[in-house]
């Protein structure tokens, strides 16, 4: 793939976006003779990425060569204190020291911390910046194990979700994307297709062209929604109680597929029993629809086959989210739609790649710290609480009374943008006792806060594996670029970190590549060992890109039809309706449904009545490029807006283009409003944005709680009340 082609003095080089999305684009790069990435072009030859990029990634080079990069290695000027900084000025707080010298003092600094209060002082932060297998986590777990830091628990975006498909299926397998397109009716439930995973919407127009019907299922009216058959704006957190009104319907009327349910599944006779709680009426109350609307999506659900549902995460980013997604989950179960090419489910198709985990992140290293056992786990939902003092954030306290956090690492993420109850992360990271450091590509909301800033690397100026979470293919990132100035990729940092550590393990001057062969555990003849993998070879990779899976080699004569035969990974070896793992925790092992405590029926709405979505951009991704002068512009009509239904507006003398103060017990922000008819009422929607780069120095997570999902501990971003006025009237604060 860098060949050069003919006498063209351009390189063109397979990379693979990074980016937390499920479409995980092939991405050729164009290098010039001076190697400057000219051109990003998606992959014509991969079957998803289709020869397309995002509007975001297309425009990459603009994040890459951005004028503000960090470049080189920053420390906190003495008696600077820890607070927000303005945009465009945080060098004035910093100054450039060497690689040398920061890596030293970093070293020296954790040594102490850990020596004073124990490794479980310090605290690693990491999300999906990067989600390569090396960048999202090899050297740098490695690290922390042998450290004996904290363990962190993922759980910010897809583990209630997650969990709950597992609980029902086992394993996060789902339809493959390309079969969408065979399908006659697409549900997308809390899936924002256009905007957050757009390489499966050719898939869903081809399937409309031969007479397939959309339906969304999204409380806002997204892109996908506009382009819909049929939109359903159903009510925040209701998801649960909709999936079991649709099973209501579909036994009542005898939809549902005996031969499927009795072959595949364990539990029908406790579901159908369950199920018949949920008249359409009932259903109808909670989520806003009518009852026959009820009726009406069950039976074309039902009766259309092959029908294809595709659920992204955003329905479970409620108190009730990993109910709703075991109920949702059930559905192509209880029509048989699996069996119908092209029908089924997609929630994640990551469960298929199958890396050499423990080689890649070496959990046993915790054997060599001085703890002599793997640390206590922070779940990441929690950041506020666990830098505060007292550390309520701490789910697993270890065995003698548990440190408060002393240092914080943070990569790969900016909580101080994407994490909840924002005012409650920023207490923590202000404690001027907190050692803070950040590697990062920019100056965030997040690095604000740190001792230390250390210049990371994009997905083109490092090497890394990665598989996908919305399609079946494994691919090699290679190298494009230089990094600009002295940025490092994570794998170096955390390698170089390790011998200033004096950490002596052979495992921390593994190079990108040996990381990349053990995971995908590459044995003596050259090829890949894990399942479904064996037919690669590192040299194929490097040729070709990307690779199908095994089961995914011939689609078209071998087509891939998950949970159609076979046993599952789950206790009884079937789909389970019933859920022996749930029940043998002594929890309701049928799904049912609970109000969120922060919706319109709870204790809360009295005094914070609208129910608040802090959704994320189509433009951005989470945070990131919401700084970048053309990604802004492609978001202006919704920057810095609150959408509000012109009734609940006119309720509280808003006019459309007023400005508004939004606030709760957590916290307040100032927008203007945006008259939107479309949101059901009592529902209001702001965007994931820059925190500096809003008028109150806070974004929407400043309103949301670290209340965790009741599968999976998950966040819970989308339940979260609140109470809008005029900024200039007069309301109690
Ligand atoms: N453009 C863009 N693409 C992205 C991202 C981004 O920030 N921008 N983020 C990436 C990441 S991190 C992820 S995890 C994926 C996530 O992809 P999605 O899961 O599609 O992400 P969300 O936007 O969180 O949620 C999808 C939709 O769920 C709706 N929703 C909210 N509450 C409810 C509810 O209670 N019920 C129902 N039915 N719907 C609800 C929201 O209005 C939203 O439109 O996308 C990835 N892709
Ligand atoms: N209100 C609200 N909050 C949300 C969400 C929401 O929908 N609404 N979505 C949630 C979800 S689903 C998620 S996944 C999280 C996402 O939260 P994060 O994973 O924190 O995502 P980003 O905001 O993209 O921030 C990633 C950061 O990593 C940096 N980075 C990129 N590549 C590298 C690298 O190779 N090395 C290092 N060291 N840094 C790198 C980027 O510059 C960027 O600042 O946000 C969550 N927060
Ligand atoms: S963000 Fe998603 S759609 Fe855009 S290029 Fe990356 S993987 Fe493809
Ligand atoms: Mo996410």
């Amino acid at each position: 793939m860098s060949a050069v082609a003919g006498s063209s003095p351009f390189r063109v080089v397979h990379t693979v976006c990074s980016h937390d999305c499920p479409d995980s684009c092939g991405v050729l790069v164009t290098v010039n003779e001076e190697g400057r990435a000219v051109r990003v072009v998606g992959d014509p030859a991969h079957p998803v990425t289709q020869g397309f990029l995002c509007g975001k990634v297309a425009k990459y080079l603009d994040l890459v060569y951005a004028p503000e990069r960090i470049l080189y290695p920053l420390k906190r000027k003495p008696g600077v204190t820890k607070e927000p900084l303005t945009r465009g000025r945080e060098h004035e707080a910093f100054e450039r020291v060497s690689w040398d010298e920061a890596l030293g003092a970093i070293a020296e600094r954790l040594k102490h911390v850990a020596e004073d209060f124990g490794p479980e002082s310090i605290l690693p932060y990491s999300y999906a910046g990067t989600i390569g297998v090396l960048g999202f986590g090899s050297m740098d777990r490695r690290f922390f194990h042998r450290l004996g830091a904290c363990q962190l628990d993922r759980t910010i975006c897809s583990e209630a979700g997650g969990e709950a498909w597992k609980l029902v299926y086992g394993k996060k397998l789902g339809m493959p994307t390309e079969d969408f397109r065979l399908a006659r009716l697409v549900l997308a439930w809390g899936a924002n297709i256009h905007g957050n995973n757009v390489h499966l919407w050719p898939m869903v127009e081809q399937a409309r062209r031969n007479g397939a019907r959309l339906i969304v299922i999204d409380p806002y009216k997204t892109r996908t929604a506009a382009l819909a058959d049929w939109h359903i704006a159903i009510r925040p957190g209701t998801d649960a109680a909709l999936a079991l009104g649709m099973m209501q319907v579909i036994l009542n009327e005898g939809l549902e597929n005996r031969e499927y349910i009795d072959e595949m599944t364990h539990g029908f006779t406790q579901l159908a029993e369950r199920a018949r709680e949920y008249t359409p009426e009932r259903v109808a109350a909670w989520t806003g629809m009518t009852a026959s609307e009820v009726e009406q999506l069950a039976r074309e659900y039902a009766t259309t086959q092959p029908a294809a549902l595709r659920m992204n995460y955003g329905v479970q980013r409620s108190e009730n989210g990993g109910t709703a997604v075991r109920a949702i989950a059930m559905l192509p179960a209880l029509t048989g739609a699996w069996k119908h090419r092209g029908g089924g489910a997609q929630l994640s198709t990551s469960g298929a790649f199958k890396w050499d985990e423990e080689a890649v992140r070496r959990p046993d290293l915790a054997m060599a710290s001085p703890l002599g056992r793997l640390a206590r786990v922070v779940n990441m939902c929690r950041l506020g609480e666990a830098l505060a003092e007292q550390a309520s954030g701490i789910e697993d306290a270890g065995p003698e009374n548990a440190p408060a956090v002393k240092a914080l690492f943070v990569y790969n993420s900016n909580p101080g943008a994407v994490a909840p109850n924002q005012n409650s992360v920023r207490r923590g990271m202000e404690r001027p006792d907190l050692f803070t450091v950040v590697h990062e590509l920019f100056f965030t909301d997040t690095t604000d806060y740190a001792d230390y800033i250390l210049p990371a690397t994009t997905f083109l100026e490092h090497t890394d594996v990665q598989g996908a979470y919305g399609h079946y293919f494994l691919q090699l990132s290679q190298q494009a670029i230089e990094p600009p100035g002295e940025a490092r990729s994570n794998v170096w940092l955390f390698s170089q970190l390790a011998q200033r550590m004096g950490f002596r393990e052979e495992c921390f001057r593994d190079t990108p590549e040996q990381i990349i062969r053990q995971a995908l555990a590459i044995g003596p003849d050259g090829h890949a060992t894990n399942m479904d993998m064996e037919h690669i070879t590192f040299e194929d990779l490097k040729d070709l890109g990307h690779i199908p899976l095994g089961f995914h080699l011939q689609p078209e004569t071998r087509p891939f039809q998950p949970y159609t035969s076979g046993k599952l990974p789950t206790v009884s070896g079937k789909v389970e309706f019933f859920s022996e793992k749930l029940a043998a925790q002594g929890i309701d092992p049928l799904p049912s449904f609970v109000p969120p405590t922060e919706s319109r029926w709870g204790e809360a709405a009295k005094r914070f009545p609208l129910e608040f979505l802090g959704r994320k951009a189509d433009n951005y991704m989470n945070s990131t490029f919401a700084h970048l002068d053309g990604h802004r512009k492609m978001e202006a009509r919704k920057r810095h807006r609150l959408e509000i239904h012109p009734t609940d507006a006119e309720e509280r003398g808003i006019a459309d283009g007023d400005s508004v103060r939004i606030w709760n017990d957590r916290g307040e922000l100032k927008l203007t409003a945006l008259f939107n008819a479309s949101l059901p009422p009592g529902v209001v929607a702001g965007q994931l944005d820059w925190a500096k780069l809003s008028a109150t120095g806070g974004n929407v997570n400043a309103l949301t709680s670290e209340r965790l999902t009741d599968i999976g501990a998950g966040a819970t971003f989308y339940s979260t009340l609140v109470e809008v006025a005029k900024t200039d009237s007069q309301q109690p604060q």
